[in-house]
């Protein structure tokens, strides 16, 4: 068995690790030379613990290796991008291009199978085209779709354990695609066809996107209220049928800020508490931006002398060093750049150094800081003290106070 992977990018690449490891022969394929480069070096051009290493011992012992071109294979897997194209409409031109590559590779009793978040209707329109071109391959070739679920940072362990759903375009391509993945995940593989198995990875993550907002929008309620969220919600969580999750200053990355909008460009008047959901957490950065501005100009006032403001994290979430679609970068930038009066300290410890801002040591800026502003809940902050001299925004729960 010999399979190609389309796309070396945060999943492709870790997909086609593992599943090299497994024994399968694999050629991963990526148009960025310096990618294929990297990575036939042993070198990891994403941060994925652990995955340098299994990288390396493919590459050693000659399961996998990477090119820039597909070659003849028993299965192909696309595992590119899905971004933008104007106001939130989803491009799926890469997932076209790469098959478009594979096209001519493709012979009777081949397996194709498309990983990219897509839009409804995607894996049957890129079997219209394969059979556009190719009108001897129908009824000949499996064709299925199978969404990955993992989070980065702990890739190797979900991407073996995790359960994964898996929709051909018939039976016959289901049951093929579950006998290539059974062979390196232990997960359970569950059968559906492609259009829900496409609407089932764009469903998790929207209801995720839409549990956070429920949290975000509570937070703001409770401000209102005088009302300590931190509280609410834990008492809340009490009842055996009620877990609400954490709010915080937005929601950011590159799956659950995006995936939604998927639905909604595709279903705009079904799609309601989607689209609110979106709105919602998009709403709560500029909520959270606009009460630092009001603390600096309160300050100002009362002290007559212009703040020195932390603001503290700027990647999208917790422990990591990822700030793709970050909120607390987003807000970080907006209060920076706001006409009010004050000196800023920007924080965030997973990094060394950044482009634009200058970083200080956590421990640093909350001492030198009038204004803290907490917007990502790294462990480190949490070891830090409450200070009654200085205004805490604590958006994402460092002291629930
Ligand atoms: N967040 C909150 N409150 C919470 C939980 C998260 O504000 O209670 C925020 C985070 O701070 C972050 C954003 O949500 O800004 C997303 O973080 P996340 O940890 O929820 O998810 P991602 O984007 O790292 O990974 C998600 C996962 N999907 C689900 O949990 C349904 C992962 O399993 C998917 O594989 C991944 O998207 C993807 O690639 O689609």
């Amino acid at each position: 068995m010999k399979a190609c992977f389309m796309g070396l990018g945060y999943i492709g690449l870790p997909t086609a690790i593992i599943a090299a490891k497994s024994g399968i022969n694999i050629v991963g394929v990526d148009i960025n030379k310096r990618v294929v480069e990297q990575t036939n070096a042993g070198h990891l051009h994403i941060v994925e613990p652990g995955m340098e290493e299994l990288l390396q011992e493919v590459l050693k012992n000659g399961k996998f290796r990477a090119t820039s071109q597909p070659e003849e294979c028993d299965a192909y897997f696309i595992v590119v991008p899905t971004p933008f194209k104007g106001e939130h409409q989803p491009d799926i031109s890469y997932v076209e291009n790469a098959t478009r590559m594979v096209l001519p590779l493709l012979k009777s009793g081949d397996l194709y199978v498309i990983e990219s978040t897509s839009p409804v209707g995607t894996t049957e329109h890129m079997a219209e085209l394969i059979f556009q071109e190719r009108p001897e391959l129908k009824g000949n070739i499996h064709i299925a779709y199978c969404p990955e679920r993992v989070l980065p940072g702990n890739v190797i362990y979900e991407l073996v354990n995790n359960d994964r759903v898996i929709g051909g375009m018939d039976e016959a391509s289901t049951s093929h695609a579950i006998e290539f993945y059974s062979q390196f995940v232990t997960g359970m593989l569950h059968r559906t066809n492609a259009r829900t198995a496409e609407l089932c990875k764009l469903t998790e993550n929207s209801s995720r996107d839409v549990q956070i907002a429920f949290a975000n929008e509570l937070s703001m309620i409770c401000e209102q209220a005088g009302i300590n969220v931190w509280d609410l919600i834990n008492l809340a969580n009490k009842h055996p049928r009620v877990n609400i999750l954490h709010p915080g200053c937005g929601v950011g990355g590159h799956c659950i800020a995006v995936d939604p909008y998927f639905i909604t460009a595709a279903y705009p008047k079904e799609a309601r508490i989607i689209a609110q959901a979106r709105e919602i957490n998009n709403y709560k950065a500029q909520w959270c931006a606009e009460k630092v501005k009001n603390a600096m100009l309160g300050f100002e006032l009362e002290n007559h002398r212009k703040p020195v403001v932390a603001m503290m994290g700027l990647a999208f979430k917790p422990n990591i060093d990822d700030l793709r679609e970050s909120p607390a970068k987003r807000i970080t930038t907006e209060v920076m750049q706001s006409k009010n009066n004050a000196d800023f300290l920007v924080v965030e410890p997973n990094i060394k150094e950044h482009n634009v801002f200058k970083l200080t040591p956590y421990e640093e800026a909350y001492e030198k800081a009038d204004i803290v502003v907490f917007l990502t809940a790294h462990d480190e902050f949490k070891l830090l003290d409450w200070r009654d001299d200085k205004v805490i925004l604590d958006f994402c729960g460092i002291f629930k106070r």
